[in-house]
């Protein structure tokens, strides 16, 4: 089988210091998770920017302190959000792409997102993918809900998207798709063949969906973006508990992790 590229969502825009003491903040921090995620397996960081309060920014500046912290301790693939958080203008969430990093997510359209609503205009999504193709940025298309894959697929049909895409299937939020084996079946089998994809489970969902999509040749996205705790009701000491496990689970499946130069070369990135 492909080699597994574990993903580690290490910060996100919604998760407080309060709820999970050891989430990284600062782009120091973030990239001593990251090197510690690599050194636990994983291949890509998918990063957000905060503030040193804690408040989500989408700030350039910030974002290239993140990548250079991240780059000088590790070689994984840095991915940064256009997701933002809910609330931010289009405008402020493209802000990252300019720094050309190798990839960016890029929400295939909008979602209730708990009590707010996650917007993504159609005119908006098409502005990121024309900023991400000029900059040589490689999207990772953002699923949350089934018409988004509907969306993705007629944009590939329209010629909007070209080439092999690579998805992820984010299962779980409110509002969203349910974080459910039956809910990653179904998108899974109307993906074009030279397709690649994650999953990643929201809270409880981590670790069953990360499970199937192992044994299904499918990709993984963990961290503290997607869920704080290791069990319930017990936290995760750190990120890289969460990709470490992942790691294992894959070894006693018997599939090996793929580094992120292997990575690189999977995703097609330049
Ligand atoms: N914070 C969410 C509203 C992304 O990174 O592209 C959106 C999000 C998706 O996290
Ligand atoms: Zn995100």
């Amino acid at each position: 089988m492909n080699k597994l590229i574990i993903t580690a969502a290490l910060t996100g825009a919604e998760v407080t210091r309060a709820q999970q003491p050891a989430l990284p903040i600062t782009p120091e921090e973030i990239g001593i998770a990251a090197a510690e995620c690599a050194a636990a397996g994983a291949a890509m960081v998918h990063v957000h920017a905060r503030l040193p309060d804690g408040t989500p920014t989408q700030d350039k500046a910030v974002y290239q302190q993140i990548i250079a912290e991240v780059k000088k301790r590790s070689d994984v693939i840095v991915q940064v959000s256009t997701g933002g958080a809910v609330g931010m203008s289009a405008a402020e969430r493209l802000a990252p792409v300019t720094l050309k990093p190798e990839m960016a997510t890029l929400s295939m359209g909008s979602v209730n997102f708990g009590g707010d609503v996650f917007m993504n205009r159609p005119s908006d999504m098409e502005v990121f993918l024309h900023a991400m193709t000029q900059q040589g940025v490689k999207p990772e298309l953002e699923i949350f809900d089934t018409g988004m894959l509907t969306t993705a697929l007629r944009w590939l049909k329209q010629g909007l998207l070209v080439g092999p895409q690579h998805f992820d299937f984010v299962l779980g939020i409110p509002g969203g798709m349910a974080g459910t084996p039956e809910a990653l079946l179904y998108l899974r089998a109307q993906l074009p063949p030279d397709a690649t994809w994650t999953v990643a489970g929201i809270g409880a969902a981590q670790l069953p969906l990360a499970t199937l999509a192992v044994l299904l040749g499918g990709h993984v996205r963990v961290g503290f973006e997607d869920n704080i705790f290791y069990r319930k009701g017990e936290l995760a000491s750190s990120n890289a508990q969460l990709v470490a496990r992942v790691a294992r689970l894959s070894a006693e499946l018997g599939r090996a992790l793929a580094t992120p130069a292997q990575a690189r070369a999977m995703l097609h990135i330049k």
